[in-house]
């Protein structure tokens, strides 16, 4: 039977990836065409996307995947571009870890208090949720000009084909929706006085989104028609729906990359106060599924380590750290004091101090309590989730960026006192393609995508070993100071 190719836009925090899927009847590969930058800018008003970058990116990589059957982007969340009514970009997207959200959240709340906003939207408070960007974003002109806004992969799929939507998946981490209905929230919108009439219609994974306008063909070289198909536009929902998990597995999945997301895949959400309280989020997946998961900071700690150290050879340091004894100090993870970029070698130091542990100095005995500190961190959102759903796993899914570290999924293993499967590394563009190719009609259900993984990508399997005691002895350091 015919092959068919698929392109798969995934667009991260440090970099965007065009691959692509070739899907048969019973085989999935994936090869990247092209790889770029993407590069915050400061200006003097803040930290912004280069989103124009980004789309030239695009287009660079779909004139080298060649001819493909569709086209699918995925990106981080939260995000977006406002437009005019011509259809215009007003300005350039703001970062999410911009500092514009300071503050903002408790002005929310004077109107809707925490906890019924959680209730409403079931979404972790988190600064950047984009109903705290609209939010802090009311008193400017931008706002006030715009006809529409359009999620960061919703704008890149409007450039190529001329047609908005605002696919669903994203949609869910705007904190506008509600897990239950998997619609737009109406009243918390009109009572924190946000216009819906912003968003455009709401899409499904799968649903059409045009096809590529004759310039795009134009530059890329391709032959038209070529369809561009609403994917889990949420990188982490594409990822979460390429979880290699087989038939009837309880699980629990932790994607790994510039953020680690830990969590599991439920059919309903939850909603209670104590789950409020451990700021776990209900995102929305494929399928009716929701993704219940917490925000971990993940890579982005020894990412801007990396940085402050100018650049030092990656494996030699990871080797370097695995020689450096374990637990020796640990941070919170989980602590939103680490997202604003810059001094980051500094203020682990400082949160180290803090809680009166050792301070660690050079830049391995820095990426070991950083690795600690993840593992240490997953075990606990893998704990909190499994006890706050009522839903215990046997195994922990690892994919996405972090399962190059061997050291951090072993030692995830370790902290868990779980067996983890680690991989696939590019699974927020493979659960891209799989959704593509189910549009298609090439792949049944999740389920089906998911056999198609475990038979074609290659997993590695980490058994928990050592002491489980010392990860709770180390979780309670953090709580000292
Ligand atoms: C991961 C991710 C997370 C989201 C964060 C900010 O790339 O999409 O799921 O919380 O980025 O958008």
């Amino acid at each position: 039977a015919a092959v068919k190719s698929y392109a798969a836009v995934d667009l991260g925090a440090s970099s965007g990836r065009v691959m692509v899927g070739r899907v048969g009847p019973d085989s999935l590969e994936l090869a990247e065409a092209h790889r770029f930058p993407n590069r915050p800018v400061r200006v003097p008003e803040g930290l912004r996307w280069d989103v124009l970058a980004l789309y030239a990116g695009v287009l660079d990589g779909l004139r080298a995947v060649g001819q493909v059957d569709s086209v699918g982007i995925d990106s981080w969340a939260v995000d977006y571009g406002l437009l005019d009514a011509g259809g215009a970009l007003l300005g350039n997207p703001v970062h999410y870890r911009d500092s514009r959200t300071e503050g903002v959240a408790e002005k929310v709340w004077a109107t809707v208090p925490a906890e019924e906003l959680y209730a409403a939207t079931g979404l972790q408070y988190a600064p950047f949720n984009t109903l705290y960007q609209l939010t802090a974003a009311q008193v400017s002109a931008q706002l006030s000009y715009a006809e529409r806004l359009l999620l960061i992969p919703d704008l890149l799929t409007y450039w190529l084909t001329g047609e908005q939507g605002t696919e669903l998946t994203n949609a869910s981490t705007t904190q506008l929706i509600d897990p239950r209905t998997r619609d737009w929230s109406y009243s918390i919108a009109s009572r924190l006085g946000i216009d819906l009439s912003l968003f455009a219609p709401l899409r499904q994974p799968g649903d059409p989104a045009g096809v590529l306008r004759p310039e795009v063909l134009e530059e890329t070289g391709l032959a038209g028609p070529v369809p561009v198909t609403a994917v889990g536009s949420h990188d982490t929902a594409s990822a979460v729906a390429a979880v290699p998990a087989e038939g009837g597995e309880r699980f629990a999945y932790i994607c790994t990359g510039t953020w680690s997301l830990a969590g599991l895949e439920l059919d309903a959400p939850v909603l209670s106060e104590e789950s409020r309280a451990a700021n776990f989020t209900n995102e929305l997946g494929l399928d009716g599924t929701v993704r219940y998961l917490r925000n971990i900071m993940g890579l982005w700690l020894l990412q801007e380590c990396v940085r402050a150290w100018e650049d030092p050879e990656l494996g030699a340091l990871l080797l370097d750290a695995a020689k450096v004894p374990a637990l020796r100090s640990v941070v919170d993870a989980g602590d939103a004091a680490f997202l604003a970029p810059g001094r980051m070698p500094e203020r682990i130091a400082e949160a180290c101090r803090a809680t009166g542990q050792p301070v660690p100095a050079s830049p391995a005995e820095v990426t070991r309590c950083i690795l600690d500190s993840l593992a240490l961190a997953h075990r606990r959102a893998v704990a909190d989730a499994q006890r706050l759903a009522g839903h215990s796993v046997d195994v922990v899914h690892v994919v996405g960026g972090g399962t190059r570290n061997a050291l951090l999924c072993q030692l995830t293993a370790d902290a868990c006192g779980l067996p983890v499967v680690a991989g696939p590394t590019e699974a927020a563009a493979l659960g891209n393609v799989l959704v593509q190719a189910r549009a298609h009609g090439l792949v049944g259900d999740l389920a089906d995508g998911r056999r198609l993984l475990t038979r074609t990508q290659p997993l590695t399997r980490y058994e928990p070993q050592g002491d489980a005691a010392r990860w709770s002895e180390a979780e309670a350091r953090l709580t000292r100071g």
